[in-house]
């Protein structure tokens, strides 16, 4: 409770807040973690390889089924108390490593996706954006999916996201990196912080002076980077935190539970 307080403290008094977010704030939605989507058809991957442009190369079913399977997931399930935590968080600046759209549905618009999102597709080929597929309701072990093509130049349209060796969206960088330097308090909430540029976001708001406040069950390699560490679940942690840091918005807010 102690640690709590005093983060909610740096948080009551911070004009600028930045929350940065990874798998773990959409576990408790029933999203698996990056490490843990990986079952049935892919058991046998690691999703470091499939998530990249060669494995659409050499299967662009299995890689498309994947991907599928796992919007298909996200549109079934629904935001968390941490997601709406963050919402109520009135003018945070919102990054995620995510590329689920629980964020937005829980109310926070201009969540930065440094990694894209499974609900932008677009041709592999010419980059012209394409429709969504109308899910059909994937079997839980998953499936191979073909790709459909892209509607300007017939190619392979892939998912949206950004994979291993591939740039993140310069805007979204310079977004993150410009909110970063800018913080007073910086919030990392699930995440395990070694998949780069991005982990870089939390030490950045660091040396720019900003406090960081880590949420996550586990120990990262940001402990040493946050000034508090909050060992606990998003879902739990953060509706505190938020009623905490502000009674009186928990008050006529139903998102934030009384503490
Ligand atoms: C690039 C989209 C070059 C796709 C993703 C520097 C050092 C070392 C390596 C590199 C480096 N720089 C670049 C690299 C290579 C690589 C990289 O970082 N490799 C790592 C693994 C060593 N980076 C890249 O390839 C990047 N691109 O460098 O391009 C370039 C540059 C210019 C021009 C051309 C090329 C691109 C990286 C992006 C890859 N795409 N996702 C998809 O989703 O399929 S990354 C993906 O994995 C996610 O987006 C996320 O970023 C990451 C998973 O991490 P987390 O979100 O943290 O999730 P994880 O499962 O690891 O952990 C969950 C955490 O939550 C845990 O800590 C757990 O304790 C906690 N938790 C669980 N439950 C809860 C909870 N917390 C709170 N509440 C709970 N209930
Ligand atoms: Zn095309």
């Amino acid at each position: 409770m102690a640690d709590v307080r005093e983060a909610a403290r740096l948080l009551e008094k911070a004009q600028r807040v930045v929350v940065f977010t990874g798998a773990g704030i959409s576990a408790e939605s029933g999203v698996p973690t990056f490490r843990d989507a990986l079952t049935g058809l892919w058991e046998r991957f690691d999703a470091q390889s499939l998530a990249t442009p060669q494995a659409f190369q050499d299967d662009p079913d299995l890689v498309w089924g994947w991907y599928e399977w796992r919007r298909h997931r996200v549109s079934s399930v629904h935001p968390n108390p941490g997601h709406l935590a963050v919402a109520a968080m009135r003018n945070a600046v919102v990054i995620t490593q995510n590329v689920d759209d629980l964020h937005e549905r829980a109310g926070s618009a201009d969540t930065v996706h440094l990694h894209g999102s499974l609900f932008m597709p677009r041709c592999a080929q010419c980059g012209e954006a394409a429709a969504l597929p109308s899910t059909t309701g994937e079997p839980d072990e998953g499936r191979r999916v073909w790709p459909p093509s892209c509607v300007r130049c017939a190619g392979l349209v892939r998912p949206g996201v950004v994979w291993f060796g591939e740039a993140l969206p310069e805007a979204a960088l310079e977004a993150a990196a410009r909110a970063a330097s800018d913080c007073d308090v910086l919030l990392t909430v699930g995440t395990s912080g070694m998949v780069y540029p991005a982990a870089e976001i939390p030490r950045l708001a660091a040396r720019s002076g900003a406090a960081v406040i880590q949420v996550n069950p586990q120990p990262t390699p940001l402990d040493s980077v946050a000034l508090v560490n909050l060992r606990g679940s998003a879902a739990r942690v953060l509706p505190d935190l938020v009623a905490t840091a502000w009674p009186d918005q928990a008050a006529e807010d139903p998102a934030a539970e009384p503490s």
